[in-house]
């Protein structure tokens, strides 16, 4: 980025009387107030319609100049954008922060109580939904022509509460409050079938009878920062279409389509709450085809209105990525539009698909591998039934056969349809399958889970298409996870390496390399552990208030924040909190620091052991935090209902990161990179980004312990008894045999049955083998505690060796080597 581009920029900023009369005018205008009624709620409304009317106007000058320069652009297809709150991200990347601080305050209002008034839009469970939302700022950033599709549920993700330390579920009507970011488009709304039957007409496939359904789209302008590009997310909204179902009507089947077929309202009614583990059900897969199908019409027809009619330069324009294989049923459906819309020959639309279309892989579990039986796809998409075994046939019998010639059980292994074990079963849509083949690309989100991908997913189709397996490593945008949440932190390396021009690290992460100088200056450490501090302390009173429990701002905040899935391993968290109550309860004059352990994770409805995991560690808080007899010693907080805006305020706090999945599991991790860029010391397994993380702080930096893949491998080889680890493990034993002993939840003694049952019976996650090394780590991590000077230089290098994992890093690595962009 120039320096003239940012003055540029800057010169043509609102001021902060500008802002302030445009605030009013929207008060009045808009929402029809007067300045005196207005609180907090209100101000919040009225400056987010000023933000809306700058980011519209922005959003038609980049449509002028992407027109002019007939780029490619690129379309990043999602179930999931996890966006977070968008007011204060949005005066940060427009540059306008400051001035509209300026603004609200000369209108007697503080805009930081005014920004909290922002529901999060809760569209994405977790960290595949928010890389998208990290990838979407960045494409802007960088100034790339790009689109995000995706799905305006009504209810996002459940809102999650405790009772009696259980979990429970409440749908979030997030938009109901108001939401002035989503701009209704009806020029550009589409109209999708369903269901119906194929029949052919000379010659030709015929989609017949079908059930049609509406697409709205909301968009939502998505500001960069330094920029005056603002790209667009297109959200899809299901509507019942006009005279939807009158041909039904007329034969008298009105009333069957009402009952036994979905409902056109319904389909984008709400967000299924799983991660790593497809649902399958038939509105998961309508909601899949849905949004797949007007946004491929939708940037069809853009492609159109630039280029004309002839779709023989449509793969030099079109980049679609899709964002694990949830959109992948794109893939027959640009081949049915090419083939019976636009008269394409087979071979031909295939090789159009592969350019166009490449796949991100974001997991390894074999149970979060999309599969969906043919019969299904066949009464929901019956032409896309058709056009599957027409490019499997293709796939199998040409490509397969050259490589192995013959070979009928490779034939089995790869076919994109997989055959039933047992006679009776049914045939399977293997949707990975389905995503390699019609791809150019496919990569993994980390360099050992895309070394995996390679070796243990898709061996075969690796020896087949050796460049089309890659990796991206993932990243985090620094302007939301530094500037944004820890502005204190954002100054203080702006005062030390400087912000002008090309040296600010918001543009280029890698800058902040040059604070490694500083590691070991006292001044310093001073001022990083003084923000620290600061970011605890505000950190406590929100722990207060939610959790009503008080922590001090000099404890160890040792925090872990995710998804709730026994891969994750919170249990072994939960054993080792357990373990140290236990040595404290022995001596309650233990010289150790003061810990509070902090926890936030949703557990998917379903999953029994995930949802018994956050009742124990709640019962465990609840014993640890009133007994008097550990003198605060330790602390523990669940807090409820984690989203990304209270990531925002956890992150800059912590101290150290919990990143401790079995080895394998996590295909990246994002977590993991947002605490180390804000100063956290990360325990962690040799997993995901860790490793990666690993290399750039250097292992004097970063506490990792547990089986490596490989030894987790062998273990499983040689064959492994949880019981064995359990009798040698004195400890261990005391804290599982507490967990089951009914002591913590005597009004229902078997409560934690079934987390004890996953631990004794099989372990299949390795939380008691790992036990003894995280305790371990743990014990290290107090040792350098106890030597501030060590923490701290541990923890400025840190923050400072963060470059690589900027998401403008990884969208770079898309640009160049999957979208031919750069
Ligand atoms: C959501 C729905 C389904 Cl059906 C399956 C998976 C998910 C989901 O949320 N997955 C997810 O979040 N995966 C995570 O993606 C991150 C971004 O690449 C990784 O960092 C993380 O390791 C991975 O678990």
């Amino acid at each position: 980025m120039s320096v003239n581009k940012t003055e540029q920029y800057a010169a043509k900023k609102l001021d902060s009387e500008q802002l302030a009369e445009n605030i009013k005018r929207h008060l009045q205008q808009s929402l029809g107030v007067d300045q005196e009624e207005a609180g907090p709620a209100e101000y919040w409304e009225a400056l987010s319609l000023v933000v809306r009317e700058l980011g519209l106007d922005l959003i038609r000058k980049t449509r002028h100049k992407e027109r002019d320069e007939k780029a490619r652009r690129v379309y990043y297809l999602s179930l999931e954008f996890l966006v977070g709150r968008l007011l204060g991200n949005n005066l940060h990347n427009l540059g306008i922060y400051h001035q509209a601080e300026e603004a609200m305050a000369n209108l007697g209002v503080n805009l930081t109580d005014v920004l909290e008034h922002e529901t999060d839009p809760a569209l994405g469970n977790g960290g595949l939904g928010r890389l998208a939302a990290c990838f979407m700022d960045s494409l802007t950033t960088l100034d790339l022509p790009a689109f995000g599709y995706g799905i305006n549920y009504r209810f996002g993700l459940f809102k999650q509460g405790f009772a009696g330390g259980k979990q429970t579920e409440s749908p979030d009507a997030w938009r109901e409050e108001s939401c002035p970011w989503g701009i209704e488009r009806p020029k550009r709304k589409q109209r999708i079938k369903l269901y119906g039957r194929v029949t052919e007409r000379a010659g030709k496939a015929a989609w017949e009878d079908t059930q049609e359904i509406l697409g709205m789209p909301w968009d939502v302008p998505v500001t960069g920062y330094g920029t005056d590009t603002v790209n667009t997310l297109r959200l899809w909204e299901s509507r019942a279409a006009e005279g939807f179902d009158l041909s039904s009507f007329d034969e008298g089947r009105y009333h069957e389509s009402r009952s036994g077929e979905i409902q056109a309202e319904n389909v984008s009614q709400v967000l299924y709450p799983n991660d790593n583990h497809p649902a399958g059900k038939e509105l998961r897969l309508i909601q899949q085809y849905f949004f797949v199908a007007c946004s491929i019409a939708d940037l069809i027809a853009r492609y159109k209105r630039e280029n004309g009619d002839n779709l023989d330069g449509f793969a030099e324009k079109v980049a679609i990525q899709l964002n694990d294989t949830h959109p992948a049923i794109a893939v027959p459906e640009l081949m049915r539009i090419l083939m019976d819309e636009e008269d394409i020959v087979f071979t031909k639309a295939l090789s159009i698909c592969r350019e166009v279309f490449a796949y991100t892989n974001h997991t390894l579990l074999p149970e979060a591998l999309e599969k969906w039986p043919q019969n299904l796809i066949t009464k929901v998409l019956p032409r896309h039934m058709q056009i599957i075994h027409m490019i499997n046939y293709h796939f199998l019998h040409t490509e397969v056969e050259a490589q192995w010639p013959g070979d009928n059980n490779m034939k089995r292994r790869l076919s994109i349809i997989e055959e039933p074990e047992r006679p009776g079963g049914q045939q399977m849509v293997r949707m990975a399958y389905l995503s390699v083949v019609g791809s150019h690309k496919v990569n993994g989100v980390a360099a050992l889970h895309s070394s995996l991908v390679k070796s243990s997913l898709f061996p075969e189709f690796n020896e087949m298409w050796p460049d089309k397996l890659v990796n991206v490593t993932n990243g985090v945008t620094p302007r939301r996870w530094v500037d944004y949440c820890n502005p204190e932190l954002a100054s203080l390396i702006d005062e030390t390496i400087g912000k002008d021009g090309e040296a600010d690290w918001r543009k280029d992460l890698t800058r902040l390399d040059a604070i490694n100088a500083y590691a070991d200056d006292p001044a310093f450490q001073k001022k990083f552990a003084a923000i620290k501090r600061n970011n605890k302390v505000r950190f406590a009173a929100v722990v207060k208030e939610l959790c009503n429990v008080e922590i001090s701002p000099d404890a160890i905040f040792d925090v872990q924040i995710k998804r709730l899935h026994e891969y994750k391993r919170q249990q072994l968290n939960l054993l080792h909190i357990m373990a140290l109550y236990r040595r404290l309860l022995e001596n309650p004059d233990l010289d150790v620091p003061q810990r509070v352990f902090i926890f936030g994770a949703k557990a998917a409805p379903g999953y029994k052991v995930a949802k018994t995991i956050i009742h124990a560690i709640n019962r465990v808080a609840e014993r640890v935090n009133n007994d008097r007899r550990i003198k605060d010693k330790l602390k523990v907080v669940f807090l409820p209902n984690y989203r990304v805006s209270l990531a925002e305020k956890i992150i800059p706090a912590a101290d150290v990161s919990e990143q401790i999945s079995t080895a394998g599991f996590e295909a990246s991790g994002t977590g993991n990179m947002k605490f180390a860029l804000n100063g956290a010391l990360t325990v962690g397994t040799l997993d995901g980004a860790n490793v990666e993380i690993a290399e750039e702080v250097g292992d004097d930096n970063i506490f990792i312990f547990g089986l490596t893949v490989e030894e987790v491998a062998e273990l499983r080889h040689r064959g492994y008894n949880p019981e064995d680890v359990y009798n040698s493990n004195a400890e261990l034993k005391a804290v599982i045999d507490w967990l089951a002993s009914g002591d913590l939840c005597p009004e229902e003694p078997d409560a934690f049955r079934p987390l004890v049952d996953s631990l004794l019976g099989g372990d299949y996650f390795l939380t008691l083998v790992d036990y003894q090394a995280y305790s371990d780590a743990h014990d290290k991590i107090v040792e350098t505690w106890k030597k501030p000077e060590l923490w701290w230089k541990t923890a400025i290098t840190n923050s400072a060796s963060m470059g690589k994992f900027s998401s403008d890093r990884s969208i770079t690595d898309y640009a160049k080597t999957i979208w031919n962009m750069a």
